[in-house]
């Protein structure tokens, strides 16, 4: 394509406000027939069958929904299943010698689990676990980073009907151990080190450290990762993975019965309290919900190579990577490494060679993608992908649109899915073979799903408005509760807009959120980021879209600095991309760019200029952080973000 020719087509993306989903694609497509929202409508909540139907059940269920006690709702009750032979067992006779799992080391390595495979590493690992004494209902804790022991052990706990606590390797050990404590889990499975960007990271060390913390005995099991790249001993009381895998070689262990109500996991979140939230999901609804999501909006097939770059580490890998996946019977790849090592272009080397059909990821990544530069996928052919999907967080338009052309060749469909730990699957998005996509909006709520946007008293608010997300209807894959804290359960998410009296019970996520005519949502953030300046609410998310709108703007955060006049003013932090300068021109633009998008009411009071963001582990801007530096406040403790170094940076510039 010629210089012009490029530049008239980014014109004429930059213009477009909605994009259909291509013919080729919603030919094939999984769900393409529209009538699906208002068959789901009429036949609530029967309608969920259709997603339990995806799933093998050793016994029936007997109710699709029971609510007796709301807000504690109950999933296919009666019915049975094991998630583990439903993820494994029964792709067995079709499926045996296809790939499960593709894996990738950072160094290049590469591990490749048929489903017989995984199969007998899963019916080992659960005879080892049994044998340690890993009883129906222990929690078993997993500290691992992206390497295939993490799934397998997952796997064999929910084959004996233990539920897992998956904590982030990247977390502390602090964090480790606060988990442990809370879940009164005294099994833990960890791993010695694992590489980034080439050097071998100890990882027991950490992992010791926690269970220093940790009050009652446990028992752990480590798997050897590095090998002689590190030297590290066990503790007499820890036991070597690969030995107790091989000890146990050729077991076989029937999967255990469980309810559809039975706890399959738990999944630490952060609150707006300090204290982690025990997210409880079952294995009925949240089987069913993952299976199915993974089915309508991800399109996954079982002859598909299907890849989620998140980590396992996060709800996103689990309902995601691990079970919607493999309930489907498809193949997964996993990748442990970070996406500039060697080379900006890792991501794209890993689609061309395993021929990637579905790619979904993170808009934190995609704006770094773009930062670098379309050089880098250009270098590969990227023809195999048919879908492509991002999680997270907002994605603007400008990086929905380069993701769109530079990585799907403006044949694939984006779904960009609202969700949450809390929902165990996505709630918000286009389905792509039927949904137009207007970049920017994650799309309409899913058929069954009754999501709206409303006001403080509740009332929903007209097209345009900025308001909060709620969901006024119970779905499959809800969490049940907080673990061993039903009390927090019903005041985090339902006490804001229930109305018990009236048995009312509704769902607030706690994110901003406006609406349009055609019913799109697009999400504004989280409540806590809204900033309300002279009484107008704005969205973080609308101001950092139109900062990164303007030209040479790579990435930009926007918070709420305290202002004497307007309550609140707008903070903006701003990357520029390689070969633009910082300085008052810059700056004008930006503030011109902010203006014209959404109004003089949006003109930021500061516009700071830094190499990168505060960002936590799982990559989430801190605005919170930059809140704080913005209004001149003690920072406290910074220890917990993945680059605390540029926190210094920017406070110098202020
Ligand atoms: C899956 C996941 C949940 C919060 C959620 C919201 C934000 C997630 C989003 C999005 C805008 C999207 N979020 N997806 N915001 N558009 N497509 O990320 O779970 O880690 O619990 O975070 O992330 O604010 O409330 P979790």
């Amino acid at each position: 394509m010629s210089d012009s020719d490029d530049t008239q087509l980014e014109a004429r993306l930059a213009e477009q406000e909605s994009f259909e989903p291509p013919a080729s694609f919603v030919e094939q497509a999984n769900v393409s027939d529209p009538e699906i929202y208002e068959e789901f409508e009429e036949n609530w909540p029967d309608c969920w069958e259709r997603a339990a139907d995806l799933l093998q059940w050793e016994s029936d269920y007997d109710e699709v929904l029971v609510d007796d006690d709301e807000p504690f709702y109950e999933w296919f009750t009666g019915g049975e299943l094991n998630a583990s032979a439903n993820c494994l067992d029964r792709h067995l006779d079709d499926r045996g010698d296809e790939t499960a799992i593709h894996w990738e080391g950072e160094l290049g390595e590469s591990r490749e689990y048929t489903y017989e495979d995984l199969h007998r590493e899963v019916n080992e690992t659960a005879a080892a676990l049994r044998d340690l004494g890993v009883e129906e209902d222990d929690v078993v804790t997993m500290y691992m980073p992206m390497i295939p022991e993490l799934p397998i052990a997952m796997l064999a706990c929910a084959r004996i009907g233990a539920p897992h606590s998956v904590v982030f390797a990247g977390f502390s050990a602090d964090a480790l151990a606060t988990r442990m404590e809370s879940a009164d889990s005294e099994y833990l499975v960890t791993c010695d080190g694992y590489y980034r960007r080439g050097d071998p990271l100890n990882h027991l060390e950490k992992t010791n450290e926690g269970l220093a913390d940790v009050a009652h005995d446990t028992t752990t099991v480590v798997v050897d990762r590095l090998g002689d790249a590190l030297d590290h001993e066990l503790a007499e009381d820890q036991l070597d993975y690969d030995d107790l895998v091989a000890d146990h070689e050729g077991a076989s262990v029937e999967a255990v019965t469980r309810d559809a109500e039975d706890m399959l996991f738990l999944m630490y979140t952060s609150g707006t309290t300090g204290k982690p939230k025990g997210v409880k999901h079952t294995t009925g609804g949240y089987l069913s919900y993952a299976a199915w999501t993974s089915h309508a909006v991800l399109d996954v097939k079982p002859e598909d190579t299907y890849w989620c770059s998140a980590d396992i580490g996060w709800i996103t890998g689990h309902s995601y990577i691990v079970y919607g996946p493999l309930a489907l019977g498809t193949t997964t790849v996993m990748y442990e490494g970070t996406p500039d090592y060697p080379d900006k272009d890792r991501m794209w080397d890993i689609v061309d060679s395993y021929d990637v059909n579905q790619l979904y990821t993170a808009p934190t990544a995609i704006r770094a993608f773009m930062k670098w530069g379309s050089d880098y996928p250009d270098r590969h052919d990227l023809s195999s992908l048919r879908l492509l999907g991002t999680v997270g967080e907002p994605i603007n338009p400008k990086a929905w649109k380069w993701y769109y052309k530079h990585i799907g060749g403006e044949s694939c469909p984006i779904v960009d899915t609202w969700w949450q730990t809390e929902t165990g699957g996505m709630m918000i998005t286009t389905l792509p073979g039927v949904g137009t996509m207007k970049p920017g909006a994650a799309g309409p709520p899913l058929p069954g799903i009754d999501a709206q946007v409303v006001d403080e008293a509740g009332e929903e608010v007209a097209p345009g408005e900025a308001g909060y997300v709620t969901v006024n209807k119970p779905w499959p894959g809800m969490l049940r509760t907080l673990y061993k804290n039903d009390e927090r359960f019903v005041s985090e998410y339902w006490e804001a807009y229930s109305d018990p009296d009236s048995d009312e019970w509704v769902y607030f996520p706690e994110d901003g959120a406006k609406i349009d005519e055609d019913d799109y949502i697009t999400i504004l953030g989280r409540v806590d980021d809204v900033i309300n300046v002279s009484g107008h609410r704005l969205g973080t998310m609308e101001i950092e879209s139109a900062v990164v709108g303007v030209e040479g703007v790579a990435e930009a955060a926007a918070v709420g600095g305290d202002h004497e006049m307007k309550g609140e003013a707008v903070y903006t932090y701003v990357i520029l991309e390689d070969g633009y300068e910082e300085g008052e021109e810059m700056k004008q633009s930006i503030v011109e760019g902010v203006e014209d998008a959404i109004g003089p009411i949006a003109r930021p009071e500061e516009v700071l200029f830094t190499p990168e963001l505060p960002k936590t582990r799982s990559g989430k801007i801190m605005r919170r952080l930059l809140e704080d530096i913005a209004n001149g406040e003690d920072l406290g403790n910074t220890s917990t973000l993945r680059n605390p170094e540029v926190v210094d940076d920017i406070q110098e510039k202020l």
